[in-house]
């Protein structure tokens, strides 16, 4: 099954998933995969590999060395074209919709397609909506765009439709890492009621009780990178 059959899949089943996002900077220690069985056991889906920060691109045998371990598809989430790779699953083509920033909207996706078509991997055309998380975020600095309003969930939800009508076939709802509160759920509801596509939303959870309330309102995958590293808590 493509990544894509599987988030749609989700979104059809009202299913639900757990992605463990992994810097390229920070791979998993010893620490980390003792807690796999766990974290499968919560209904870990995805692994997903990148960041808009990071200064090491994944390598094809250090993403193999993860396909191995974790049985999960192991999708690229890559904050900029040299952080491409072959060797994942897929790979999440990212538009930055919520911003008008056009490098992030089609430049760097066209000096990037030449090196997609040569991985042969599958793509996954993705709206990426940065959301105001509480405080600026290596994504928010980097990408030099506003955030979304975080009590805008109608404007959240009309840049997302706008991205289903162009084509898009995933939604990534993001804080940035490390983001003081999460997507707030009312803004995923709206999102995912208002939308047909899968909804990504990661940024800030830290604890298990957040991830419920985003899948609650309507996520099918839930993203949690920095409180991994942490030692989030399952609880
Ligand atoms: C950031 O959505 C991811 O792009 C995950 O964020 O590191 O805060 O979990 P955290």
């Amino acid at each position: 099954m493509s990544v894509l059959a599987y988030l749609d899949a989700l979104r059809q089943q009202l299913g639900r998933c757990l992605a463990w996002l992994i810097d390229p900077d920070k791979p998993p220690t010893d620490r980390h995969w003792h807690r796999l069985p766990e974290l499968q056991a919560a209904g870990l889906g995805l692994v997903l590999v990148g960041g808009s920060h990071v200064h090491r691109a994944p390598t094809p045998d250090w993403l193999a060395q993860l396909r191995e371990r974790t049985a999960c598809p192991v999708v690229l989430f890559p904050g900029s074209g040299w952080q491409l790779c072959a060797g994942a699953d897929a790979l999440l083509f990212l538009s930055l919709i919520s911003g008008r920033n056009a490098e992030l909207l089609i430049g760097q996706q066209v000096a990037a397609a030449p090196f997609v078509e040569q991985l042969q991997t599958e793509v996954l055309p993705t709206g990426y909506l940065l959301v105001d998380g509480g405080r600026p975020t290596s994504a928010s600095y980097l990408s030099q765009t506003l955030p979304l309003p975080a009590d805008k969930p109608q404007l959240a939800r009309y840049t997302a439709l706008a991205g289903q009508y162009l084509g898009l076939r995933v939604l990534y709802l993001d804080v940035g890492s490390g983001a003081a509160r999460t997507v707030p759920p009312e803004l995923v509801a709206a999102v995912h009621g208002g939308t047909d596509l899968p909804v990504i939303v990661g940024g800030g959870v830290r604890r298990w009780a957040e991830a419920e309330q985003l899948f609650t309102a309507g996520a099918q995958v839930v993203v949690i990178g920095t409180a991994l590293e942490q030692g989030f808590d399952l609880g």
